[in-house]
């Protein structure tokens, strides 16, 4: 996250921490339920050296805040199965979504506890207040931090968001961010949440990390897998 500030401990208990083991945190994630993460499918999609479509490399930090500084409610899991979306496309970014499942189940806690997932209906309007959260990088081609960052941002307006980003955004891609930069997710931050509260203060994930131009330029609003496309696909897939 670039232009954030340092999380309070149980803040974002959706929030989760991807480590690909031997090369640590790689991406983020949200808790759907007990068992199942909702993530980014470029995550989780093989390159010329590391497998990473391969569930038993990787390992869950729930509850986490701080990298690397696990705490009594601090959850560690494997995972036991990887959902990529099948219309997943590398070159396009549509459809950057994956499903986590959890090798064993998690209680939900304080500091755990599932994002609610929006209907395929629900409408987020350009210039609603959201949140991005994440280990990613603090300044482009920086290292990532150790201490879970937020900042908020607002929903861009697609039309505008596609003329910005050389129409290159589908409908299944939301836009977020600041028109005048500074404030953005940038790279480690992927397959983490866009966070927006609804009226009562009850979070709903607009969005997964996916995409930029660079990080948090001016006029260059950050990419997430809008979710509410892919409600049906994840109620086929774990059940809720
Ligand atoms: N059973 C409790 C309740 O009904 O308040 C907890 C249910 C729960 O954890 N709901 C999640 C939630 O509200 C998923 S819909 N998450 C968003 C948030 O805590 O703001």
């Amino acid at each position: 996250i670039v232009g954030g500030q340092g999380a309070n401990v149980g803040e974002w208990p959706w929030q989760v921490s991807l480590h690909f083991k031997g090369l640590g945190h790689m991406c983020g994630a949200s808790v759907l339920s007990d068992r199942w993460l909702l993530t980014a499918a470029h995550c989780v999609r093989d390159t010329a050296v590391y497998k990473l479509s391969q569930a038993d490399k990787w390992e869950a930090f729930l509850g986490l805040q701080v990298q690397n500084q696990t705490n009594e409610w601090t959850v560690k899991r494997g995972v036991k199965q990887i959902i990529a979306h099948r219309y997943y496309n590398s070159y396009t970014e549509d459809s950057d979504i994956a499903l986590m499942e959890l090798d064993t189940r998690v209680s939900l806690t304080q500091h755990i506890r599932p994002i609610c997932l929006p209907s395929s209906t629900y409408y987020f309007p350009s210039g609603q207040e959201a949140w991005i959260t994440g280990w990613g990088t603090t300044l482009q081609g920086d290292a990532a931090t150790a201490i879970l960052q937020k900042a908020e941002v607002k929903i861009i307006n697609s039309w505008l968001c596609n003329i910005l980003l050389n129409y290159r955004v589908t409908g299944n891609m939301l836009c977020a961010g600041v028109l005048s930069g500074g404030v953005d997710t940038c790279k480690g931050d992927s397959g983490g949440p866009l966070s927006v509260a609804n009226s009562r203060g009850r979070f709903f994930l607009a969005g997964v990390t996916s995409w930029g131009k660079g990080c948090a330029r001016i006029y260059a609003p950050g990419v997430y897998t809008r979710v509410t496309k892919y409600r049906s696909w994840i109620k086929q897939k774990i059940g809720v």
